[in-house]
């Protein structure tokens, strides 16, 4: 029996935030490190490592500014344990950078859940690197490939942190493929709209982009995620957002999940890119589909059936428990 290639690394619990602020009171987070054991607990028996290479700073500079990188790299030089955002950059005139860390987080951040810990930039600079690597294994041998990314990616901008975000991994991974000359698409099986990738490639159609989420109009990330964003200008129509409504079930996800078979399938995509959140599981504790675990052996056997060379990425899922048997149902059936 063939098993599937998965890149993972233990460096990921130096990161636990605990705490997210909301609306001025302190929540528990659900982005914690024990998502990523329970995976690694119920993959074992079908699972092998890969080789794990460090992803190069240029290509995290292709797709992030600068500005931001430095900013990463600078907080464990700071006195703070963990960095929140209070002042949010409201000139559109400023020549001069303000100095402290904590007050330079508002530029950097887009909401009151994703802190930056001294630690950020060596904990996202692995998970990117599981892509990486995830990527690269699937390159040399056309094999599916599973990198237990944490923290996720698939919320970061450009820019900015956020949504448990810092750097845009499954991005990398399509700058990565546009550089060797193919045409990536990724698709965003998380519950939140995926919108790290769809501004990353807004203007592009050298990456089609496509997530499947929850109406945004009243979940994170609200402020994006609708039908009328198609791209602009050389990326019209090379992103879709697919919407659902709340306590979606298997049919009515199945049937966008169709749809966006037929425009990877239209576009003639090369290589797929599966930003693969597991929150839309029926009792994920902060979202409200209603997947069961057999529904992600569907959803994996309708995407096998493309027959592309697939780098999955972990994304979001918060059901300590029962998270590792939604990724071991869909990971089963993804095995080339
Ligand atoms: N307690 C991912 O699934 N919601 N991110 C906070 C306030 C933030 C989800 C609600 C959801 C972020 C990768
Ligand atoms: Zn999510």
């Amino acid at each position: 029996m063939s098993k599937m290639t998965i890149f993972s690394s233990d460096l990921h619990h130096k990161h636990d935030i605990v705490s997210e602020i909301y609306n001025g009171q302190y929540e528990e987070s659900a982005e914690k490190p024990k998502r990523i054991d329970n995976i690694l607990q119920e993959i074992k028996e079908f699972t092998v490592f890969g080789q794990i290479i460090q992803i190069p700073e240029e290509l995290i500079l292709q797709v992030h500014d600068t500005n931001y990188i430095n900013f990463l790299k600078q907080i464990k030089n700071s006195n703070f344990d963990k960095v929140y955002p209070s002042v949010r950059n409201y000139s559109d005139f400023l020549e001069t950078k303000p100095k402290k860390i904590e007050i330079i987080a508002g530029e950097y951040v887009f909401d009151s859940f994703t802190p930056f810990t001294s630690q950020i930039w060596e904990v996202v600079n692995e998970s990117a690197t599981l892509a990486f690597s995830a990527c690269n294994y699937t390159l040399e041998t056309r094999k599916n490939s599973y990198a237990l990314c944490r923290p996720p990616g698939h919320h970061a901008t450009k820019n900015m942190a956020g949504g448990y975000c810092y750097l845009a991994n499954a991005s990398l991974v399509a700058q990565n493929l546009v550089n060797l000359g193919k045409n990536p698409c990724i698709l965003d099986i998380d519950y939140h709209h995926g919108n790290g990738a769809q501004e990353i490639w807004y203007e592009s159609n050298q990456v089609l982009t496509i997530s499947i989420h929850r109406d945004p109009i009243d979940k994170f990330p609200y402020y994006s995620g609708f039908e009328s964003e198609k791209g602009l200008g050389l990326g019209l129509n090379w992103n879709y957002n697919l919407l659902l409504p709340k306590e979606t079930k298997k049919q009515e996800y199945l049937k966008k999940l169709e749809k966006a078979i037929k425009i990877i399938l239209d576009k003639k995509c090369d290589y797929l890119v599966i930003s693969a959140g597991f929150d839309t599981y029926k009792n994920d504790p902060i979202c409200d589909f209603e997947l069961e675990i057999e529904t992600y052996q569907k959803i994996a056997k309708m995407i096998k059936e493309l027959n592309l060379p697939t780098v999955i990425l972990q994304e979001g899922g918060y059901h300590l428990q029962d998270l590792g048997k939604c990724v071991k149902a869909f990971l089963q059936n993804l095995i080339n």
